[in-house]
């Protein structure tokens, strides 16, 4: 069984982390998997969206620490820096949106992994947990520089000291997620998220996210100087006179993510 399930339908790509037994945790080859097919929905020009979730009851419990002692046990500087690092970096990378859909619990690197998506949400009894103090760890796959952005240093700082459950609620009304849908509307509602996304235009949607992650290090000067730049490759796009031709004769538009 792959511990990844990958599928491309519709221009979507769905990415289904699949080691159910284990909370759909991490151990190498699923980190390695993961980073291969993220690499595959940046290249490929069929997918124009990407759908994030886990197999089973969990979103993703983290590191497998049962892999942490065993005689193939990786170093603690090779799981960081070959696993988790890539994945995050290709997560924000990446010229396509990719969407959480947190099935289940979220812990640890599974947290981290979710909020560093371009849009999150998750199914009401789902709940994220930065579980890494209870173990002896700091927070880690860029946890400590996206939540307190989210959601502010105070909070932030309790929430990983703690390692106290959100729930998928509270994660919303605090501003950490997007939106929380009822478990039984959860896949249909999600599904349709990343079914708009898919359908609208790919590269305007690419310059925002790369805008978005600018705005984190620049000043307004910069961030404004950048939004010329990027909208003036928005406005030589295809679906940008696409746009405009359907407002203007009054019809749906047709982007075709060129
Ligand atoms: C697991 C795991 C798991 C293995 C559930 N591993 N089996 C970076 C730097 C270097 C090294 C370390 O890691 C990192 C990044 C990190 O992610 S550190 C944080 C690692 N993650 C955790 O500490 C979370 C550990 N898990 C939990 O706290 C709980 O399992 C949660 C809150 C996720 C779920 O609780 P419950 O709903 O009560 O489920 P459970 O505890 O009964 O777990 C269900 C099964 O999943 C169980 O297996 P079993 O065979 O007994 O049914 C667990 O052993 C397994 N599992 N997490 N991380």
């Amino acid at each position: 069984m792959p511990s990844i399930h990958f599928e491309i339908k519709d221009a979507v790509a769905y990415i289904t982390l699949n080691r159910p037994e284990k909370f759909n945790a991490f151990n190498r080859s699923m980190a390695l998997e993961l980073q291969a097919v993220l690499d595959e929905c940046n290249t490929d020009k069929n997918i124009r969206a990407v759908y994030l979730s886990g197999n089973g009851r969990a979103f993703c419990a983290g590191q497998d620490l049962g892999e942490l002692i065993g005689e193939n046990a990786p170093g603690f500087e090779q799981i960081l820096s070959e696993h988790y690092n890539p994945i995050i970096t290709k997560i924000r990378t990446i010229n396509k949106p990719v969407i959480a859909a947190v099935n289940g619990v979220a812990a640890g690197a599974g947290a981290n992994i979710a909020l560093a998506c371009d849009i999150v949400v998750a199914t009401s009894s789902a709940s994220f947990i930065q579980a890494f103090s209870k173990i002896g760890l700091i927070p880690d796959s860029g946890g400590t520089f996206v939540l307190p952005r989210l959601i502010g240093l105070q909070k932030a700082t309790a929430l990983m000291m703690l390692g106290e459950k959100v729930t998928a609620t509270e994660a919303e009304k605090i501003g950490m997620i997007y939106k929380v849908f009822d478990d039984a509307e959860f896949e249909i509602e999600s599904k349709k998220i990343v079914c708009t996304l898919a359908a609208m235009p790919t590269l305007g949607l690419a310059y925002t996210k790369q805008a978005l992650n600018a705005s984190m290090q620049n000043n307004l000067e910069q961030q404004l100087q950048l939004e010329d730049t990027l909208q003036y490759k928005a406005a030589h796009t295809k679906d940008y006179a696409e746009g405009v031709a359907a407002f203007l004769e009054k019809r749906t538009a047709n982007f075709i993510g060129e």
